[in-house]
């Protein structure tokens, strides 16, 4: 039992080390909010991805705060919580918002976890000590950088590499990268960038041999996907499509994908991650974790996600050092990638970092408290 005594909400910005582009556009700084829960002399923590433009989602840093703070924290007012899936419930009135739900539901989940004196990890099912990572490279200004920053992700020992495409940005791109690493488990995400009117050029990705296409079609659709997917050899991959264990059972019914990118932001939380991963699971489709440039403590909730075993594929979940400088760091340890191109879960209790309070005090921008 959790009798909640105080919230924290936090927006934060950290200078990325290198700006990250996609087909929706480019970001050098990264904004998002950071939640912590009390009960009972602990703390639990959050992260809502939602980041400065509704690009990505229609959520925003500013979107969330508002969510969080006017209805979601003041539905826990008083309230005592047996399990972290109790907050879903209590938050039904408030239609979509996901990212703003899984922030604190995160912290809740943590909190939970530490009161019944379990990793994370364990408490959510999980059965992996490490996971497999892979790394999502951002659109470069041209093929040569591309092909170095692949060489380099290579050597350090990333499973998978993923390419971030866009109409014009494709298939010369690939050309290369299959001219030099013939071998390598390559997959491309459009984040949207294409409409079915492209379905023949989309179509030539096929021999490219792609380990899956990510969302190639619009940030909603369901239906095109499935009318894509009929014409690929190339698995499909829907990451913005899938809002939901709703969402899910639809794009598996119609066809609209043969894998899915699980990330608890996008989906509401980690209740409603996991409720997805049952489902695909049941349906023996392969799901991984994707990522959203998340600071350490996103991060470790990432890696005790992808600890469940329907994670069968490398997930975006890469060191702390491909996106921030070890100074900006808000956990320890920080994540390391291994010699065998894992990450290995924490052990501890909970998330099993330790968050670095005056780092996140140093990077803070605004805060908030409340005491139920
Ligand atoms: O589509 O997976 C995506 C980052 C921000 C928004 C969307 C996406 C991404 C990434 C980066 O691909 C994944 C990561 O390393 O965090
Ligand atoms: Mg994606």
């Amino acid at each position: 039992m959790m009798k909640l005594s105080q919230i924290s909400l936090r927006e934060i910005e950290l200078l990325l080390l290198r700006p990250f582009e996609t087909s929706f556009g480019r970001e050098q700084r990264r904004r998002a909010l950071i939640i912590s829960v009390e009960a009972e002399g602990l703390r639990g923590w959050g992260e809502c991805v939602a980041g400065s433009d509704p690009w990505y989602s229609y959520e925003t840093t500013r979107t969330a705060w508002h969510i969080i703070a006017d209805y979601l924290i003041p539905a826990l007012q008083g309230v005592s919580l047996e399990h972290p899936d109790e907050a879903w419930a209590r938050w039904r009135r408030v239609r979509g918002h996901p990212m703003a739900k899984a922030g604190l539901e995160q912290a809740l989940w943590d909190l939970y976890a530490k009161s019944h004196r379990i990793s994370l990890s364990q408490a959510l099912g999980g059965d992996k000590t490490q996971v497999e990572s892979g790394i999502s490279i951002g659109i470069q200004s041209d093929i040569p950088t591309t092909l170095k920053l692949i060489e380099r992700s290579l050597s350090q020992g990333y499973r998978r590499i993923k390419l971030k495409i866009r109409p014009g940005w494709d298939i010369q791109l690939l050309e290369a990268v299959r001219a030099d690493f013939s071998k390598i488990r390559l997959t491309a995400d459009a984040n949207a960038a294409y409409t079915l009117a492209d379905a023949a050029r989309l179509e030539e990705l096929d021999r490219f041999d792609l380990l899956m296409l990510e969302q190639p079609l619009g940030y909603d659709d369901l239906l095109d996907h499935a009318d894509l997917q009929r014409r690929l050899k190339t698995p499909i991959c829907l990451d913005e499509s899938i809002k939901g264990p709703a969402d899910a059972r639809r794009a598996l019914e119609l066809g609209s994908c043969r894998i899915i990118n699980i990330k608890s932001g996008r989906v509401g939380g980690l209740s409603q991650a996991k409720a997805i991963h049952d489902l695909c699971r049941a349906q023996n489709i392969p799901v991984w974790c994707g990522g959203m440039l998340e600071t350490g403590i996103g991060r470790a909730h990432n890696l005790a996600l992808a600890s469940l075993p329907g994670f069968s594929l490398p997930n975006d979940i890469s060191a702390s050092a491909r996106y921030y400088s070890p100074e900006l760091e808000l956990v320890e340890p920080r994540f390391e990638l291994n010699a065998n191109g894992t990450i290995s879960l924490p052990d501890g209790l909970g998330l099993g970092v330790r968050v670095l309070e005056e780092r996140l005090e140093r990077a803070t921008l605004k805060r908030q408290d409340w005491q139920l």
